[in-house]
């Protein structure tokens, strides 16, 4: 299938006589509507809903698949939000709870250091003592030790958090500002879970609402600092609930074009409280190869405003984010080395992957691997 030259129905052989007028929109290259977008999630004719999707990828990166060369870092597991389905968040005096000083910090990203490594990735929980000079230092410190590496840092919510920490009280744009001067150069996309408020009200009720969520990335985009965004699914949310969620996103896209990618996160069902009240109610919520497959699929199609749509191979396994390399995937995030939320909630894959087991994996796949900056510059292409 050439990059230029438009497929046909028939050549991506769509079987659902529903699925034809949307196949057809898709191929023309014209925006789905909300309800075209549920068809794509109701669909028996799975296989079709996957071909549109690597379609839309092919045209938008031909064969190259990135990662980047990444260190997670979490300062500190004390949280007290209460998010249902975190198997992360500690309190004060818990078995397993850590809290690093800055030279904690360094001692972390000295101990996991590599010379190619490009990002940093921050993301913890919302600790009540730690002072906002605190963050700033940590931003600036890791600025100015490891030249080349770029700090991407904090989630949405824990922007929200900042803004209460502050005196005298600051807000979005203050914060992100300072971060900026400190040393910021990308956001994650963390803390988004489900937009929805009914399910949002039930997993996540004290965390920062979706419209704060939403206005902390559309003001990161005005002041010129690139983020992500995530989905939380399969849980207690229906498929029109994720629909919403990248409707929702989809439209600030449209205002902002500050988004890199957007990255489904599979519920990790072990060790939080609401895989104990659903296991109460007699059900198990874990995402099956296929659900994880055809929802990547689906917002490849559905945001056709998002440069990337990631697969995270910590929540979906490294197999299944092979296979998704040709259902809409274009990145598959990077080595990471130390993943400790979706590990709290039992995720069973490594903590992180090497360079050569990244370039392997792209490489199967048939796609080109390239080696990125947390901005998408592309760094090396392993031709
Ligand atoms: O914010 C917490 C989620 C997020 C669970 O921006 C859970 O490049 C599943 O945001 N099951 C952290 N998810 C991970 C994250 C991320 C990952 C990869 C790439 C990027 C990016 C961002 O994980 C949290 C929360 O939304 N989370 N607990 C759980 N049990």
């Amino acid at each position: 299938m050439s990059v230029t030259a438009a497929p046909t129905v028939a050549e991506v052989r769509v079987r659902d006589p529903e699925l034809r007028p949307v196949a057809d929109k898709v191929l023309e290259g014209r925006r789905l509507t909300f309800d075209e977008g549920m068809v794509l999630y109701r669909t028996r004719d799975l296989p079709a809903v996957l071909r549109l999707a690597d379609v839309v990828r092919e045209r938008r990166v031909g064969d190259k698949a990135y990662f980047v060369h990444s260190l997670r870092l979490s300062q500190t597991n004390v949280c007290y939000v209460g998010c249902t389905f975190c198997g992360f968040a500690k309190h004060f005096g818990d078995d397993g709870v850590w809290d690093y000083d800055l030279e904690d910090v360094w001692a972390y990203v000295d101990r996991h250091y590599h010379p190619d490594l490009t990002e940093v990735h921050i993301a913890s929980g919302h600790h009540p003592k730690r002072s906002w000079d605190y963050y700033l230092d940590l931003v600036r410190g890791l600025t100015e030790r490891y030249p080349g590496v770029q700090v991407k840092a904090w989630t949405a919510a824990e922007i929200h958090h900042f803004t209460k920490i502050t005196r005298p009280r600051l807000g979005y744009r203050e914060v992100l500002t300072q971060l900026k001067e400190a040393g910021l150069v990308a956001m994650p996309g963390g803390g988004a879970e489900i937009f929805a408020e009914g399910v949002r009200r039930r997993i996540a009720r004290a965390k920062v609402t979706a419209e704060g969520w939403l206005e902390v990335h559309r003001t990161a985009h005005e002041l010129d600092i690139p983020t992500n965004a995530t989905m939380l699914y399969g849980h207690v949310e229906t498929l029109q609930d994720r629909l919403d969620h990248m409707d929702r996103l989809r439209r600030l896209q449209d205002d902002t074009g500050g988004f890199f990618s957007f990255i489904p996160l599979a519920y990790q069902p072990e060790h939080n409280a609401l895989s104990a009240e659903l296991e109460a109610e007699g059900r198990r919520a874990r995402t099956t190869g296929v659900d994880d497959l055809r929802n990547l699929a689906v917002a490849r199609v559905y945001l056709d405003n998002f440069p990337h749509i990631k697969g995270y191979w910590i929540m979906i396994t490294p197999e299944h984010t092979q296979v998704a390399l040709s259902a809409g995937v274009s990145d598959i995030d990077g080595t990471i080395k130390d993943e400790r939320i979706a590990h709290a909630s039992g995720a069973e894959t490594e903590m992180g992957m090497t360079e050569d087991e990244l370039v392997k994996l792209i490489r199967d796949a048939g796609r080109v691997p390239v080696r990125r900056d947390a901005l998408y510059r592309e760094l090396e292409v392993f031709a």
